[in-house]
């Protein structure tokens, strides 16, 4: 990776990816590509180039990408799975129509591309406990859809022109820096808002709802390692299964409760989420990142739950 575009570099993961790969390559190797709306500021401004980079406009990314001589494209554009729902079509355009159009400059431009998948790609008829790499995907929402469309897509490109594509399957992203918008995993996130701020939480999510979640710098990494990784040792290329903590609102609670001993949380089930999260993984098998590409966490609950209290502490004195 010597010049890199980040599609979405104002989103949740996309702002904290700009910043790393502009520490580990150089701000001025990192391209901020964001669209009209959601323009970036303070440090994603001024540390290093930034260029509207819209999935919807093929010709806008090959002029950024032939602009900057860009040989790696991170595409994060995309809605989460509870919003893609209320705009489905929206959801199709900008996560399938929009990568096609980045797999299509990739191929005339010689670019390597990560598109994130998720665990949205299972569905209710995947194994749930250890699900494994290579299992049953059959999901019933509009965002696991695209997700699974979005690996069938990027093998595709990989085998039939040669593209490097690459990816992993997301967990819920945990980070006191950006919040996540309409995801079902959200809930991981607000629980942390609430505790800093003295606030009873009302979860979402119903208790013994298990979900893959991860911390913000062990998404990171796995972003940029399984790009980093040696070819010859990949068996497999899109959409591998990264786990780091499996939790249910009940254990997350506790785990703040240690810190915070009088925090309070209640339940009021969201129905739409509760169905998406019951459609999700308990907890996925790993075995295969951790094999090709050497993939292991950093971060467990307590350590991720200690972070989190300190730098949301600080944030939002
Ligand atoms: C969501 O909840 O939609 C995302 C995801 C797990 O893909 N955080």
């Amino acid at each position: 990776m010597k010049n890199i575009l980040v599609i979405g570099s104002t989103g949740q993961i996309g702002s904290e990816l700009t910043r790393e790969l502009r520490k580990r390559y150089g701000g001025s190797h990192v391209v901020a590509g964001y669209i009209v709306g959601a323009e970036p500021k303070g440090d994603l401004l001024e540390g290093g180039p930034a260029a509207i980079a819209d999935v919807t406009d093929a010709q806008h990314i090959a002029d950024v990408v032939e602009e900057f001589k860009i040989d790696t494209i991170y595409n994060l554009a995309a809605l989460l799975s509870v919003v893609a729902e209320s705009r489905p079509r929206l959801a199709w355009k900008i996560g399938i129509d929009g990568l096609w159009k980045v797999l299509e400059v990739a191929r005339t431009h010689n670019c390597s591309v990560f598109t994130p998948s998720s665990i949205g790609s299972f569905g209710k008829d995947t194994p749930h406990d250890n699900t494994p790499q290579d299992t049953i995907q059959r999901p019933r929402t509009i965002y696991g859809i695209s997700k699974v469309t979005t690996e069938l897509l990027s093998d595709y490109y990989q085998l039939k022109y040669g593209v490097d594509t690459r990816s992993v399957r997301f967990p819920g992203v945990i980070s006191y820096v950006t919040l996540p918008g309409g995801g079902t995993t959200d809930y991981a996130v607000d629980i942390y808002y609430s505790a800093v701020r003295g606030e009873k939480f009302v979860c979402p999510i119903g208790k013994g709802t298990f979900m893959d979640m991860i911390y913000m710098p062990d998404a990171l990494k796995a972003a940029i390692d399984i790009m980093e990784a040696d070819p010859a040792r990949l068996v497999h290329h899109n959409g591998f299964n990264v786990a780091s903590m499996s939790f249910d609102p009940e254990i997350i609670y506790q785990a703040i409760k240690k810190y915070k001993p009088e925090f309070e949380m209640e339940y009021q089930v969201d129905p739409l989420r509760q169905s998406i999260a019951d459609s999700w993984p308990n907890k996925m098998d790993d075995s295969c990142a951790r094999n090709e590409w050497d993939w292991k966490p950093d971060y467990d609950l307590d350590a991720m739950t200690v972070d989190m209290l300190k730098n949301l502490e600080i944030r939002l004195k």
